[in-house]
């Protein structure tokens, strides 16, 4: 059972940020308020020298209201006592894109097929996530094992995120750039 409190959100334990680098192709989006990737959305993680924790990531995204565009980004992870709990710093390749500071909490990965992302943006009197996003990822750009998916669908009902989710489709939009 759940009690939707973000203090009491389960992340993953021991959590390994090396077997977490690389590629991953999200297949599943929880919308923050203010959306901004859409979809093509692809990750790469990497672990510098020194051990630091750092990404890019693409996806489509559309700005100026009708403007249609693959968006750059890049994003640095702080480190908390917690390893699967970092704060990211992320801003675009162009200065019109988004830039901002959200946690970014790893809920659970095999590392080899599936991840779960979580960021909670504001949390509300109550304890509760008021506006949130997260991403379901899959090392696979077709989407996730069937033997995956009971777990993913745990996951999302303990972050009571369940029901909100939409597909995150690849078209290759973003893959010439
Ligand atoms: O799409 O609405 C949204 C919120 C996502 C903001 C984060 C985008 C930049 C991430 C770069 C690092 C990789 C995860």
């Amino acid at each position: 059972a759940q009690d939707c409190q973000v203090a009491n959100i389960k992340v993953k334990e021991n959590f390994d940020r090396n077997r977490y680098t690389g590629t991953w192709y999200a297949v599943a989006k929880k919308d923050p308020v203010g959306l901004f990737l859409l979809d093509n959305v692809v990750a790469q993680f990497k672990v510098e020298e020194g051990g630091k924790m750092t990404a890019t990531a693409h996806g489509r995204v559309i700005i100026l209201n009708n403007w249609e565009m693959c968006a750059n980004m890049f994003g640095t992870f702080e480190d908390t006592p917690d390893p699967a709990k970092f704060k990211m710093r992320y801003w675009g390749a162009a200065s019109y894109l988004q830039t901002g500071y959200d946690d970014h909490w790893v809920i659970d990965a095999d590392h080899d097929n599936y991840a779960i992302h979580y960021s909670c943006r504001e949390i509300d009197t109550d304890g509760t996530c008021l506006d949130g996003y997260s991403f379901i990822f899959s090392r696979h750009s077709t989407g996730l094992r069937p033997e995956d998916q009971r777990i993913v669908t745990q996951k999302k009902q303990e972050l009571c995120f369940l029901g909100k989710y939409r597909r995150v489709t690849h078209t290759g939009f973003c893959e010439s750039s």
